[in-house]
């Protein structure tokens, strides 16, 4: 299915959160349950449990509140017609439970079948103040710095999830796909080229040449990727004295978690 960057002019039926989400249930009684398991790995702050909160539905009911940083691997809790929504998330932060989280989704007597890097376009949300105030000392003071720190970082990241799969894959076949799921496309739409250049699989970027690297050296039609723009949570990035304001509508939102999910299910056929 070809990915859409920009927002179409007609959004079709895609135009309002209970589309969104009615497409979302259509799309989970035939991809999950017991048949499909997914991952979601990728930095700290990225947005990953805030896309699972509004994958499952949770995120849209009253006095929703943005979770603080994750301590331990969360698992997608939606049910649709009976089947049991099968995502589990990974902590950002490098810790025990980081590790034995991956252990667990790179586990190859019993592998998750496709894996969602959740990547930002270095827009990382630092929740410790302390680490924030660090980087800020180091000479990292304005938004520009701060997003290639974290774009190298999440490079290094995107390069230990390479070394997970093809070590999954030289026991068992899986995972069989990863999609680069580019969140908070709300702060930088209007460079939003800039970002389909860096993610997309043919247009050379050092981060699409990891993943094609990878899909080489475990052969062509073992792996399949791609990369799709997403946003979940609407809101302000702040650091420093420095604010980018979310730039999309709930609609264009949907649009793009509509689109996430739509693609999700076309690797899970
Ligand atoms: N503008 C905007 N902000 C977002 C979006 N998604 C998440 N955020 C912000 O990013 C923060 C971090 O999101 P989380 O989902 O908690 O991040 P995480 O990747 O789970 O982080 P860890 O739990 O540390 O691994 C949120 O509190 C929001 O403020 C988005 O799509 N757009
Ligand atoms: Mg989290």
């Amino acid at each position: 299915m070809p990915v859409e960057w920009i927002i179409p002019a007609a959004r079709g039926a895609y135009n309002n959160r209970q589309v969104a989400l009615s497409t979302w249930e259509k799309l989970i009684t035939k991809i999950l349950g017991p048949k499909y398991r997914i991952g979601f790995v990728g930095p700290g702050g990225i947005g990953k449990t805030v896309l699972l909160d509004h994958m499952t539905g949770a995120a849209f009911k009253d006095g929703y509140e943005a979770p603080g940083q994750s301590r331990k691997a969360e698992a997608g809790k939606a049910k649709a017609n009976g089947s049991r929504f099968a995502v589990v998330v990974a902590p950002g932060q490098q810790s025990g439970p980081q590790i034995e989280t991956y252990n667990k989704i790179f586990d190859s007597e019993d592998p998750i079948d496709g894996v969602v890097f959740v990547a930002g376009n270095g827009f990382v949300t630092a929740r410790d103040e302390h680490a924030a105030e660090v980087n800020m000392s180091l000479g990292y003071d304005t938004i520009s710095k701060w997003r290639d720190l974290n774009l190298q970082a999440e490079l290094e990241i995107l390069e230990e999830v390479c070394r997970l799969i093809r070590a999954s894959k030289q026991k068992s076949r899986k995972p069989k796909w990863i999609l680069v799921a580019v969140t908070k496309v709300d702060l930088f739409y209007g460079n939003i080229e800039d970002a389909r250049r860096y993610y997309s699989p043919h247009l050379g970027s050092e981060f699409a040449e990891k993943l094609n690297r990878l899909r080489e050296s475990v052969g062509h039609d073992n792996l399949s990727w791609d990369a799709t723009p997403v946003c979940s949570l609407l809101d302000s990035f702040v650091w420093g004295n420095e604010v980018v304001e979310s730039s999309l509508s709930k609609e264009d939102r949907d649009h793009y978690l509509s689109q996430f999910v739509t693609l999700l299910g076309s690797f899970c056929r």
